[in-house]
């Protein structure tokens, strides 16, 4: 094997999706079977010992793609030529925090880790950021890696567009690579909207599908507003609910599959993926919201030219307010 390694650098690497990520990277589910990687671990000092057992056990895989595996508490030293970086570590909300301290407490972590990327990270790295509130953290982190295109940035909704395909495929019992074109647009939080209006299942639209198989357009129409779409956007808190503890092994699914889609292409069909506004759809510039996107393999672009009615529209604006008012947030704090 002679392809240049790719070094991916993964923060909270001895956490929950920490650890359901390195092992699949390192098997080539991300970067394909040919390119191998090499890893760097980012943790704080407490979350060492637990990314260091993780490296152990990797070399206990073998894996033939893995080159080397650095872990460290040092930011230059892990972002040091990182060609693709996933932005995992983050403050969890405690019992009693605001929504205002929790932005605190991040903008903290992104600020200084987008600086540290802008400084050490190889010229052409992109960055994935999951660790919440992720849409804002990862507009935290672009604005503060001076000189790093804010088109290499992105936040994590796929796990949101995978549920609600998930969704999809139970209620219409088809596979889910049938389904083309759902889209998650907005925040990654409850105030998110699944849209399948462009939807389509074996090249037929979604709606019509679901009006068949639920007994008319009146009953699908219903099932979309008060089953489906609370269903995806509360998602995370139900897994909490029946788990015991939060989503890990999907969050790690959809992430591979957002940097996987993102370096290979989505080929035919489109994806969601949270983005760098340009003002695509009336989204204010610079929030970072989660729009419909292609890859040819050189980074996500916006579906444009969607048309959208006016409860989609609705729908959208209510989440792009949330973004907007969690962008004063950090705005107030100086972190922007
Ligand atoms: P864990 O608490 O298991 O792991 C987080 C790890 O990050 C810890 O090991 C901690 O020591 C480390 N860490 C904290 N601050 C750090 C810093 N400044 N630098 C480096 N490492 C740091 O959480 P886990 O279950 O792995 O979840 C990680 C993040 O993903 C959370 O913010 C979570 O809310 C978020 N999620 C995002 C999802 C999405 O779709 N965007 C879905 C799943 C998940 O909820």
């Amino acid at each position: 094997m002679d392809a240049t390694p790719v070094t991916v650098t993964i923060t909270g690497a001895g956490g929950q999706i920490g650890y359901a990520l390195l092992f699949r990277i390192a098997a080539g589910d991300m970067l394909g079977p040919d390119q191998p990687v090499r890893l760097r671990l980012l943790e704080i000092p407490q979350g060492v010992r637990a990314a260091e057992g993780a490296a152990l056990e990797l070399q206990d895989c073998a894996f033939a793609l893995l080159q080397d595996v650095e872990v460290t508490d040092d930011p230059a030293v892990a972002f040091a030529g990182a060609n693709r970086v996933l932005l995992v570590g983050s403050r969890p909300r405690a019992a009693g925090m605001e929504r205002a301290d929790l932005l605190a407490a991040n903008a903290g972590i992104f600020a200084p880790q987008g600086a540290a990327i802008a400084q050490h990270a190889a010229a052409d790295v992109r960055v994935l950021t999951v660790g919440n509130p992720a849409n804002t953290n990862a507009m935290v982190a672009a604005a503060a890696a001076a000189g790093v295109p804010a088109e290499r940035f992105s936040a994590l909704t796929r796990l949101d567009h995978d549920r609600a395909v998930g969704q999809l495929s139970a209620a219409l019992q088809v596979t889910p690579t049938t389904l083309q074109a759902v889209i998650i647009w907005g925040n990654h939080s409850s105030t998110q909207f699944p849209d399948v209006s462009h939807a389509t299942v074996a090249g037929r639209p979604v709606f019509d599908a679901l009006a068949e198989q639920l007994g008319g357009t009146d009953a699908a129409a219903s099932w979309l507003d008060d089953v489906f779409i609370p269903r995806v956007a509360r998602r995370g808190a139900e897994i909490i609910e029946v788990r015991g503890s939060s989503s890990v092994a999907s969050a790690a699914n959809a992430a591979i599959s957002h940097v996987r889609d993102e370096a290979l292409g989505t080929h035919s069909g489109w994806t969601s993926a949270a983005l760098v506004s340009r003002g695509e759809y009336g989204v204010p510039e610079g929030l970072v919201c989660s729009f419909p996107v292609t890859s040819d393999g050189s980074g996500y672009r916006v579906v444009e030219g969607l048309e959208l009615d006016d409860r989609a529209r609705a729908r959208l604006a209510a989440s792009v307010a949330e973004l907007a008012a969690e962008r004063d947030a950090v705005r107030e704090l100086g972190a922007i």
